[in-house]
């Protein structure tokens, strides 16, 4: 078989970060159990190294009110199944930095879900304007085992820099590891440049283990 045939029978698209697949649909892919939402105490919380010194918080409805953005981004697993083309609809994270400005010395946050479950971001990932604090995608509310009530999703990103079940993000003034940049992923993610472990890292990618 010729490469031209080839290349019909298996398209490739440019979306798709080098030693990625299409998947069809949308797997659930999470460690640990689905929280169960309760709305009476959920809150989104923003702490640590804010401008204020001040914890901010909001319930469910404020955050229900918060400005909300749509977006348009891919989604990819390290596990190598990527889904393209989505639009996620939500609360732009630069819109919590504008409601909850960091202190001028902050660096990193952390992004903390139910169970303990996190993932840090440079600030400047987290400002980026695709990262979206996901209520919905492709108009429909998330399921429970997609987030609901609110995930988030970095689309530039390897997928598990964003927590399912968010419950607070943290401003932070030094990097600190997450959940899986523990547990041997890479500190940044990048899918474009493949940074999918943490041997894979380069002296500054992140903090020392
Ligand atoms: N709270 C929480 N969020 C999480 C995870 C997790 O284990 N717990 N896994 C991450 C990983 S590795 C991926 S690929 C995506 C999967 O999201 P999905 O189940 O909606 O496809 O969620 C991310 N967010
Ligand atoms: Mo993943």
């Amino acid at each position: 078989m010729g490469q031209h045939e080839r290349e019909q029978l298996q398209p490739t698209d440019p979306r798709l970060p080098p030693g990625q697949r299409l998947q069809r649909g949308w797997p659930v892919l999470h460690y640990g159990p689905v929280p169960r939402f309760k709305p009476l105490t959920w809150d989104f919380q923003v702490f640590g190294a804010t401008a204020s010194a001040e914890k901010a918080s909001w319930d469910f409805e404020g955050f229900h009110a918060l400005p909300r953005t749509t977006v348009h981004g891919d989604f990819h697993c390290v596990t190598r199944f990527s889904m393209l083309g989505s639009e996620w609809g939500g609360v732009s994270a630069a819109t919590v930095l504008d409601l909850v400005p960091p202190a001028p010395d902050v660096t990193h946050v952390m992004v903390w879900a139910e169970y303990g479950y996190s993932s840090n971001l440079r600030l400047a990932d987290f400002a980026d304007p695709r990262t979206v604090f996901a209520t919905h995608r492709n108009g429909e509310p998330l399921t429970v085992e997609h987030g609901f009530p609110v995930r988030l999703v970095v689309p530039h990103l390897y997928a598990w820099k964003g927590p399912k079940w968010v419950r607070a993000v943290e401003y932070m003034r030094a990097d600190r590891r997450g959940f899986w940049e523990e547990r041997g992923y890479h500190n940044l993610a990048d899918p474009w440049a493949e940074q999918r472990y943490s041997y894979q890292e380069e002296p500054g990618d992140g903090p020392l283990r």
